[in-house]
């Protein structure tokens, strides 16, 4: 058994990085045990990244600082994309996910479990979470997990799932990880929004200006100070 080559860390990863942002409950603090459910069931983040990198090459590590991911090249518009998709390998539980996850994540899924109300109602902590540390063009879909349970089981009705992405105006998924509904369509949904932005930001001519003065400054301009979204 090697140790992980220093290639793996965070830091040296290859863009579009997409990370899945969970829904566990960030609190309680010790002193404020505000939730009826001890240890409440993953709302199935893992389930869908692996329901999404199955059958496809994916490449999984666990790092030294917590942070699982895999690895799925898809086609949009005729354009190979690699994404590399973060998961928290349940760090979320204990509210410490480390700022080098937010850090230069271009996507977040904010996932929350249908028939587990308080999931539901961290959305909001989370989204405070991803203003904190995240950078503010960061793309964000709301998906709802579980979907394919009996209704009598549900918690969050559809429509208030859809009113909370319509309040932060971003896209909505119910989805399930067991049935494979919506897995594909959130994953694509995602990229494709990043894909756009990417190219959006591209187009605008401040960057371009921007890209005109370049040649003044010289190749000495350290690689660290080009865009982390378009190298490589
Ligand atoms: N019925 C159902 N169960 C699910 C689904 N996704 C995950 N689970 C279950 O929920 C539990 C937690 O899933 P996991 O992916 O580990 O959650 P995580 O902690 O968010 O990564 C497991 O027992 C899964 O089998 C789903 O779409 N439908
Ligand atoms: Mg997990």
């Amino acid at each position: 058994i090697k140790p992980l080559p220093d290639l793996f860390t965070p830091r040296n990863l290859p863009s579009p990085r997409l990370a899945p942002l969970p829904a566990q409950p960030p609190d309680p603090a010790p002193p404020a045990p505000r939730s009826p459910h001890p240890t409440p069931a993953g709302v199935g983040k893992s389930c869908l990244l692996l329901r999404f990198s199955d059958g496809s090459f994916t490449t999984s590590f666990i790092t030294t600082i917590g942070i699982d991911f895999k690895i799925r090249t898809i086609e949009l518009d005729g354009k190979r994309i690699k994404l590399q998709i973060w998961d928290t390998a349940g760090q979320e539980r204990f509210r410490t996910i480390t700022t080098a996850y937010y850090r230069g994540a271009m996507g977040i899924l904010l996932v929350y479990d249908v028939t587990d109300e308080s999931s539901f109602n961290n959305i909001r902590n989370w989204i405070r979470n991803i203003e904190q540390h995240a950078s503010d063009n960061v793309n964000k879909i709301l998906v709802g997990n579980k979907a394919d349970m009996d209704e009598s089981k549900r918690a969050v009705p559809t429509a208030k799932g859809q009113a909370l992405a319509d309040e932060y105006g971003i896209k909505f998924f119910e989805t399930s990880a067991k049935t494979n509904l919506n897995v594909e369509q959130v994953f694509f949904s995602i990229a494709r929004d990043i894909k756009q932005r990417l190219a959006e930001t591209d187009s605008k001519p401040e960057d371009k200006a921007i890209k005109i003065n370049k040649p003044d400054q010289g190749s000495e301009a350290p690689a660290a100070q080009r865009s982390a979204c378009c190298g490589s």
